[in-house]
C-alpha cells in the first residue's frame, strides 16, 4: 500500500469559527497575598499563559483600604467583610489583566470555588489552599465586574496591546 497523496490538508478553523458564540473578554486577576508570600507567583502566572490567555496588564502593588473597600464593596454588611479588607491589604498582591474569548469564566473556572476545601484537585484553590479566606486568587465574575475592577486596578496607560508570536496556533 503506497503512501497516500490525495488526502486534503486539515482545515485549521477561522478565527469566526472558532470564536462562534464567545466573546473576547478582558478579566481582572489578583494573586492574593497569601500567593505571593508563598511563592507561588511563576506557577500561577505560568497556568493563565500555558492556558492560552493573553496577558495585557501586570504589576506588584499593594491594596489601599480604600480600594479594597471598593473592590469588595458589594460584600460590604456581611460578617465576612471585614476579614475580606484585612487580608487583601494585609501585603502585596500581583494584579494582571488576562484577555481571551470567555475568560471571565475560563478563569474561575481554573481558580475553582470559593472555599478551597470544596476545589476539586486542578483548580487553583484546589492545588494550593485550604482555607476560605486565604484563597490564593481572586477573578472578576463577570464581564462587566471585569471591567470596573480593572479600572479599579490599572490606568489605560498601564495596558499594552500586543500580538504574540506564534499566538495562531492558540487563537487561529
Ligand atoms: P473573589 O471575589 O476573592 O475572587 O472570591 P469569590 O468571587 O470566589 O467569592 P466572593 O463571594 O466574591 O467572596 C469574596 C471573598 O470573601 C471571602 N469569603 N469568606 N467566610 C465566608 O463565608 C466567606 N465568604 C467569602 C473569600 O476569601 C472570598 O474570596
Ligand atoms: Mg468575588
Amino acid at each position: 500500500m503506497g503512501l497516500r497523496h490525495d488526502v486534503p490538508p486539515i482545515q485549521l478553523p477561522s478565527r469566526a469559527d472558532g470564536w462562534e458564540g464567545m466573546s473576547l473578554e478582558r478579566t481582572l486577576v489578583l494573586i492574593k497575598p497569601d500567593g505571593v508570600q508563598r511563592g507561588l507567583v511563576g506557577e500561577l502566572v505560568g497556568r493563565f499563559e500555558r492556558r492560552g490567555l493573553h496577558l495585557v496588564g501586570l504589576k506588584l502593588t499593594s491594596v489601599s483600604r480604600e480600594l479594597a473597600e471598593r473592590h469588595y464593596g458589594e460584600h460590604r454588611g456581611r460578617p465576612f467583610f471585614d476579614a475580606v479588607i484585612e487580608f487583601i491589604t494585609s501585603s502585596p498582591v500581583v494584579a494582571m489583566v488576562w484577555e481571551g474569548p470567555n475568560s471571565v469564566s475560563m478563569v474561575r473556572s481554573m481558580m475553582g470555588p470559593t472555599n478551597p476545601a470544596a476545589a476539586p484537585s486542578g483548580t487553583i484553590r484546589g492545588d494550593f489552599g485550604v482555607d476560605i479566606g486565604q484563597n490564593v486568587v481572586h477573578g472578576s465574575d463577570s464581564p462587566s465586574r471585569a471591567e470596573q475592577e480593572i479600572a479599579l486596578f490599572f490606568d489605560l496607560a498601564e495596558l499594552v496591546s500586543w500580538e504574540r508570536e506564534g499566538g495562531r496556533w492558540v487563537y487561529p
